[in-house]
């Protein structure tokens, strides 16, 4: 089912024209009603009747995360506070918080995002779902919220955490739809066993996860735990929260709502725009937002985009699973690593459990990194030899993959700590002095 078939499966040139029309009304916006915006397009003498089509989008000005702190708490709104219906933050993990406000319609716009993402994944007023993002501050529980009241399903709002409430309203109320990160997803799973149920006893039959990247290993590992389907689905605060993209039932990639979300790909070196297929830093530009609209927002998400044809008949772009962020890369000795690449060797050994954190520090001006990897308990032992050699072939792996030596720490079964949200999979000591 398609929530919004005339836009999701729009012919592509029909979408183009309503693309450069809310584009160019906008810029128009932007330039009288924010300052920050019309100092930068006044730089470059850009007025808004010169601006008529998304393919000049490459000559505008981009915007960073820190022109949002910047301009903190409110200096990039487009409407007075008697507009603004809603606020949340982002806390990241230096400095304040990034503060994105909505209007009426924006909330409108983002419950219609919400909707169509919940469809892909099969989601209907049949379905009862169990939102465990937390509500807050954070987009992803009132995010997802919204979005499933909008397509009728019974929404269960129990927000992050509480594991063992988790599990019992699974069972008690039959939830069809859980929405977590993939993390807490992971964690679910192991729950579920640890007190002795069985995916038999529940009734899940999707997952709707995001807010961090995750392998298709993860996927396969928390599909067989909760013996559901796992949908991709991203999104971030500035731009509007979850539901900027979705998974479809092809799980080709995340389709994008292009309507609202204009996505580029660019060089994060040389800013250039990079074509189709090429994988690179997404940029989006908002052209429906009202209370805090974006030109050109540098998410740091590397990703590529793909035009072609979806299986599901819709025609918007497609965006690659994260492959994560620019500042997440990590640089040890000179080769490049996302911790999404270690994920994946991890979870290809059954003795690994889906928890690991990597520790990357510098000893004698040289960078270290220890992955720390806690054994699943079936195969957790006593005995050092067979430790030992799980070590040593774990640590053969990582490097005929990454072609990188690093220090594998194996521990014991419950000993890294499980995140309720976004986990914490780097420790950076480096950052730390
Ligand atoms: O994480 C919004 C969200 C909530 C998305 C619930 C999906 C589900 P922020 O806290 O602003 O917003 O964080 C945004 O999280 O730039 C990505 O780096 C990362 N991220 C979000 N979704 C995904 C995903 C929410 N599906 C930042 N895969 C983004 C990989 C993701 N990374």
């Amino acid at each position: 089912m398609i929530w919004n078939e005339y836009i999701e499966a729009a012919d592509r040139d029909r979408l183009k024209r309503l693309q450069n029309e809310r584009f160019a009304e906008m810029i128009e916006r932007i330039y009288y009603k924010v300052p920050f915006y019309r100092r930068k397009l006044s730089e470059l003498g850009i007025e808004p009747g010169d601006i008529k089509s998304i393919d000049q989008l490459k000559d505008l000005p981009f915007t960073v995360k820190d022109d949002l702190r910047d301009n903190y708490p409110f200096g990039m709104f487009a409407v007075p506070q008697q507009q603004i219906v809603r606020l949340h933050a982002s806390s990241g993990t230096t400095g304040k918080p990034t503060v994105v406000g909505y209007t009426h319609d924006d909330l409108h716009m983002w419950s219609e995002v919400v909707a169509r993402s919940l469809t892909m994944a099969g989601v209907s007023r049949a379905d009862s779902i169990q939102i465990a993002y937390g509500y807050g501050l954070f987009t992803g529980g009132l995010g997802l919220h919204y979005g499933a009241e909008k397509v009728g399903a019974s929404v269960i709002p129990i927000s992050g955490g509480n594991t063992r409430k988790q599990l019992q309203l699974l069972q008690d109320f039959g939830s069809t739809v859980i929405a977590c990160t993939p993390s807490y997803a992971a964690h679910l799973g192991e729950s579920l066993a640890k007190e002795g149920l069985t995916k038999a006893d529940i009734k899940l039959k999707a997952g709707i996860f995001g807010a961090e990247p995750w392998t298709n290993e993860m996927r396969r590992q928390v599909e067989s735990l909760l013996g559901l389907k796992a949908f991709d689905i991203y999104g971030l605060s500035e731009i509007i929260g979850p539901g900027v993209a979705m998974e479809c039932e092809h799980q080709q990639g995340m389709h994008i709502f292009e309507d609202h979300f204009i996505p580029e790909i660019i060089d994060p070196n040389t800013l250039e725009v990079l074509p189709y297929g090429q994988v690179g830093e997404l940029v989006f530009t908002t052209i429906t937002k009202e209370a805090m609209p974006l030109l050109r927002y540098r998410t740091r998400d590397l990703t590529r985009l793909t035009v072609e044809k979806c299986a599901c008949g819709r025609t918007l772009v497609r965006m690659d699973k994260c492959l994560g962020r620019s500042d997440d890369m990590l640089i040890i000795r000179g080769v490049n690593v996302f911790p999404s690449q270690i994920e994946a060797v991890l979870l290809e050994m059954s003795e690994a459990s889906l928890h690991y954190q990597l520790v990357v520090d510098r000893e004698n001006n040289l960078d270290s990194l220890e992955i720390m990897v806690e054994i699943d308990d079936q195969f957790w032992s006593d005995e050092i030899r067979a430790l030992e050699n799980l070590r040593r072939q774990i640590q053969h792996n990582i490097a005929s993959a990454l072609g990188l030596t690093a220090k594998i720490t194996l521990v014991e079964p419950n000993t890294i700590p499980r995140s309720e949200g976004k986990a914490v999979r780097v420790i950076d000591k480096r950052k730390l002095v």
